[in-house]
């Protein structure tokens, strides 16, 4: 019990920390506060089990949290929950139970149908965008969740750097988990906002964004400029050959085609999926170049019915680009070492 502390960041939630901080009597607590102004302070120094940090400006869940759990000692269990009241309170004692065994414990939301229709599709997309991007993460079951507990041993808190304004901290904690960690879930009902307003805005998709690519390690840009490398050796191969070695052009193809392939492969390997091995990648990164050329050229035939033909052409690029992608990031290179 002496290291279970809650971590809450805050900004302008007097009203709900009145009713949350009576209920955490048991816990150390530890408030981020972003200079909210209201009488969080003043509320907090009443309660002997609450620490209060004060940041001058408002800066973000993910830095918020990351300042809190610095303070704490390494043998910590940690809870980190809002202040809001959607997360029940309930469940401490049960998630710092389950950290005696697990490293990690993720709380999940099970009736995200209370949830506006619009707030229900926001969540539904940016999680399936993280899974998208960052593939191990596709352990979690809920990616957006705010409410999760960890041990901060198992944690290399060095690998945590979120950017200001980001506010997705569980997905950054999980993936600077220590490797051998244990995770499991817990099922909870997410409650209803009780006072004040919710600090989500238009900014939060920009700032998820940021975070997305991050987490990401800018793989797609990566990935991009290596097939526009694959390109130009594509070119060459095939100019040298049909040009200097005279040979037919539908053989030179195979070679021009085989030898970027190739490129590209070494080239992914070992700058863009470098922390990942898989089995057969070379044979399942020939699959990925064949398929996104089966959809290249039946998406230019088809758009070339509507529109000009390089046009078309262009568009299957692009799409065969997408899939090779995502193919590469979920079927050839699978195996996360760290
Ligand atoms: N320190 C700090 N806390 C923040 C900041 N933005 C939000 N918070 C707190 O983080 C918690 C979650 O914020 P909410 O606005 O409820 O965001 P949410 O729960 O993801 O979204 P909703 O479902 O709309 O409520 C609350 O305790 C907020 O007071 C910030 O910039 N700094
Ligand atoms: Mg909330």
């Amino acid at each position: 019990m002496r290291n279970n502390y809650v971590v809450i960041p805050t900004y302008k939630e007097v009203d709900n920390l009145k009713v949350l901080l009576p209920k955490l009597s048991k816990y150390k607590v530890v408030i981020i506060d972003d200079n909210s102004q209201d009488g969080t302070i003043e509320l907090c120094n009443k309660f002997k089990n609450v620490h209060v940090l004060v940041r001058p400006k408002k800066e973000g869940i993910s830095s918020a949290v990351l300042e809190g759990i610095k303070l704490l000692p390494r043998n910590s269990k940690v809870v980190v929950m809002d202040a809001d009241l959607q997360h029940d309170f309930r469940l401490l004692s049960k998630i710092f139970n389950k950290l005696e065994k697990y490293d990690f414990v993720e709380c999940v939301r099970i009736n995200k149908s209370s949830m506006s229709f619009i707030r229900r599709v926001i969540s539904n997309i940016s999680d399936l965008l993280f899974l998208a991007f960052v593939p191990e993460t596709k352990v979690l079951k809920d990616r957006n969740t705010g409410f999760f507990g960890f041990r901060l041993e198992s944690v290399d808190i060095k690998k945590l750097r979120p950017g200001i304004g980001e506010w997705k901290i569980a997905i950054d904690i999980f993936l600077a988990l220590k490797r051998g960690s244990k995770i499991t879930s817990i099922s909870y009902f997410f409650g209803k906002r009780k006072y004040g307003k919710s600090k989500l805005s238009l900014a939060s998709f920009f700032y998820t964004f940021k975070q997305l690519l991050r987490l990401n390690d800018y793989r797609i840009f990566k990935f991009a400029f290596v097939g526009f490398l694959g390109l130009i050796v594509n070119e060459s191969i095939l100019f040298y050959l049909v040009k200097f070695l005279r040979i037919q052009e539908y053989i030179s193809l195979v070679f021009s085609i085989e030898g970027s392939t190739l490129f590209n492969f070494v080239l992914l390997r070992e700058f863009v999926f470098d922390k990942r091995k898989s089995k057969n990648s070379l044979l399942k990164f020939h699959l990925a170049v064949l398929y996104s050329l089966i959809i290249n050229y039946l998406v230019a035939l088809y758009l070339s019915l509507f529109v000009n033909y390089l046009f078309a052409n262009f568009l299957g690029i692009l799409i065969s680009f997408i899939f090779r992608y995502f193919y590469s990031e979920h079927k050839v290179w699978t195996e996360f070492s760290e």
